[in-house]
């Protein structure tokens, strides 16, 4: 199939779904288009099978506000002509169903009549699209509209399904699939294991890691409070890996708690792959996951997290078995449940072990992308 992806090319959980996405459908022999902004961060550009098209958007005295959506949806059209693609897949609803849907109607109504055709788009929901952004009054009908005109949809988690059809009040279709990670990337090697974890803690000290975007959502000052919690009782440190508008407030508090030097904030990295493994326990005290990829990620390296029981986490996290769950704000009840996992190393091992086998056994690339495979054909042949 020739398919174009559309997402947010930087950091965030739906830009790397649309990127491993893209990565694995090229491996399997699928000609992918990336039609973004910039280029995707975890692409290296030369991969086979994948192209990528910039949206450049020209800027004009008066335009308080360049209009990026209709450069987006001039270039969708444009890559769908040209390269005959068979569909779009837009990860995030907004802005991107609207400009999909925008694209499949110039498609439709070429200026060349012999190269109108139907041009079906597939909007894949991650979680702020639907649960913040999408709420709010200004972007709600809009997103309603994109998402009920898509030819296909869908979310991330039952979950977020079930709050799409709440909050939007859509009846039709949505198709479940689960973020996924790649298997043979995400585990723990021994070897590296032995060479990185010098760098970040000491013989005997526990080492602890976060992930994320460093949003409010994603309650960085929890895992702040709950590390020096457990700092307080036993030897630890703590990897924080990612960047954004909570890491400076992350710092005050690290000071106030007097465990600045005990923290390595390591900022937005490439290669999460090689840095999860080396710790023995995430925290994910999020106060919204629709999923919560990092905590696959991390669990795909025989790292279990510590969460909270939101949005779709339950789908992946089964309280103390393959991790742990916590209401949202209990930083004391997450930081003993890390004390003293962290102190019984035969039932870290326990729980370490199965959140790797539940990576593998449900959520593989190898087991995920081949859903998406179907929905697509599903998808093209009720639009035929
Ligand atoms: O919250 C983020 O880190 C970014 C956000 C996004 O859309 O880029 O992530 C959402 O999509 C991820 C991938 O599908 C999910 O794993 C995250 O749970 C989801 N975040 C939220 O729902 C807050």
């Amino acid at each position: 199939m020739k398919i174009g992806i559309t997402c947010y090319p930087t950091y965030g959980g739906s830009g790397v779904v649309a990127t491993e996405l893209g990565i694995e459908l090229a491996a399997r022999g699928h000609q992918v288009h990336f039609i973004t902004s910039s280029q995707p961060f975890r692409l290296t550009g030369r991969e086979a099978n994948i192209h990528f098209h910039e949206v450049s958007v020209s800027t004009y005295p008066l335009f308080e506000y360049p209009p990026y959506d209709l450069a987006l949806a001039t270039r969708m059209a444009e890559v769908a002509d040209f390269y005959a693609l068979d569909l779009l897949h837009v990860h995030y609803a907004i802005p991107h169903s609207v400009s999909a849907l925008l694209a499949s109607e110039m498609i439709e109504s070429h200026s060349v009549p012999a190269r109108r055709r139907r041009l079906p788009f597939i909007t894949t929901l991650h979680g702020t699209d639907i649960t913040l952004v999408g709420l709010d009054p200004s972007y709600l009908p809009i997103t309603r509209f994109g998402i009920e005109r898509s030819h296909g949809v869908t979310a991330i988690s039952a979950h977020l399904r079930e709050r799409t059809r709440e909050a939007f009040h859509i009846d039709g279709e949505i198709e479940v699939i689960r973020n996924f990670v790649n298997c043979d990337l995400y585990v723990r090697r021994p070897d590296l294991v032995a060479e990185m974890r010098p760098r970040f803690a000491e013989p005997g000290e526990h080492l602890l890691v976060h992930l994320s975007n460093f949003r409010p959502v994603k309650r960085v000052l929890d895992v702040i409070a709950v590390f020096a919690r457990v700092a307080q009782t036993i030897p630890a440190r703590l990897m924080l890996i990612g960047d954004g508008p909570d890491r400076s407030s992350a710092e005050q508090l690290a000071l106030r708690y007097g465990v600045q030097d005990r923290i390595h904030f390591l900022g937005k990295q490439d290669n999460v792959h090689d840095l999860l493994p080396v710790a023995d326990l995430m925290l994910m005290p999020s106060e919204m996951e629709s999923f919560g990829l990092a905590a696959l990620e991390a669990m795909a390296c025989g790292v279990p997290a510590i969460a909270t029981r939101v949005g779709g986490v339950p789908e992946l996290i089964e309280d103390k078995q393959n991790g742990f769950l916590f209401e949202v704000g209990d930083v004391d009840g997450m930081a003993a449940s890390a004390i003293d996992v962290l102190r019984n190393p035969s039932r870290l091992e326990v729980i370490s072990q199965a959140a790797r086998r539940t990576a593998q056994e449900q959520f593989c690339a190898t087991r995920i992308i081949p859903l998406y495979e179907e929905y697509y054909r599903r998808v093209l042949e009720r639009n035929a």
